[in-house]
């Protein structure tokens, strides 16, 4: 027996650069989803409107109103889901709907006066700018500013009682982080293990160091899991290619050790692009990844 799994498709591309990431969830279920994990039920998808996006590092009241909507009806799902004691597994979609997952993570901890769950972020970026710092003006780049407790106009709501502990956030495989970012991440105290830092001193030393600042008192984390913390040359689906990512033998090592630990809160796997794939390749690696993340018996 396994704890079930809830699956909800995010259909959102607004909070990135391609507005066809928002077909990620309908690429991860055709890749075969539903056949690796056995235990799953699939909620179906909770769609963003494509609205315009302002050009420059202002992305405009349309593109905010839309995602702070957005992420509060995914966040009301998200909660439900942990109330029925189902693992949630989001399917994204840009990274943009981590505020709503980890916003539901946090309240729904404190309602039952549980300590909040620590964060694994597998991802080559830190996601924590906000409306000063960004030099894109894209929100799935700073949504974890907001969950950490800093100003993001469009994610100020969906944040409300959600906040999570920096202390208790990991980030595994970033490599591509703004200078300013940079120092929020080191203001917040988050703790950075880069794909090198892996490599040279043991995935298996490296997972249990994350699990173990992550999981804090109780061992609770969530995991959110960006193909393009992936090297581009095995996943090329993604937005935001970066060089230097985890080879697969890696990550399937990664995701094996974080999926067989007692205490997950709950699962992304987000940033499939599939305009951007090459034979299914990346949207395959998100069921693989998903399927190890959630598939751990009890
Ligand atoms: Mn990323």
């Amino acid at each position: 027996m396994a704890r079930t799994v809830e699956v909800i498709g995010a259909r959102v591309g607004i909070g990135g650069r391609s507005l066809a990431t928002a077909d990620g969830p309908t690429a991860i279920r055709a890749a075969g989803l539903s056949r690796r994990i056995h235990h799953m039920r699939d909620l179906g998808d909770i769609v963003a409107r494509p609205v315009v996006r302002a050009i420059g590092r202002d992305p405009g009241p349309a593109v905010i109103a839309e995602m702070q909507r957005y992420s509060l009806e995914l966040r009301a799902a998200v909660e439900a889901i942990l109330l029925r004691g189902s693992l949630p597994c989001i399917l994204g979609g840009d990274h943009s709907i981590g505020a709503a997952t980890q916003a539901a993570v946090a309240r729904v901890a404190r309602g039952e006066g549980r300590s909040v769950p620590g964060l694994i972020w597998i991802d080559a970026h830190t996601d924590c700018n906000t409306m000063e710092s960004t030099p894109s003006g894209n929100l799935h780049g700073m949504m974890l500013a907001a969950i950490h407790g800093l100003d993001v106009a469009a994610f100020r709501e969906v944040v409300d009682g959600g906040l999570r502990d920096p202390a208790r956030t990991v980030y595994l495989g970033a490599r591509d982080i703004d200078d300013e970012e940079r120092l929020i991440v080191q203001r917040l105290g988050c703790r950075i293990i880069t794909a090198e830092e892996v490599r040279t001193r043991g995935v298996h030393a490296m997972v249990a160091l994350a699990l173990e600042i992550a999981g804090g008192d109780d061992g609770r984390v969530s995991v959110s899991f960006d193909l393009d913390s992936l090297d581009p040359s095995i996943a090329p689906g993604v937005d935001c290619h970066v060089e230097g990512g985890f080879l697969w033998a890696e990550a399937q090592a990664i995701l094996t050790q974080i999926g067989l630990h007692p205490g997950i809160a709950a699962v992304e796997v987000v940033e499939v692009n599939p305009s951007a794939d090459i034979d299914q390749r990346t949207a395959l690696l998100a069921v693989e990844a998903a399927a190890l993340l959630c598939g751990r018996p009890v």
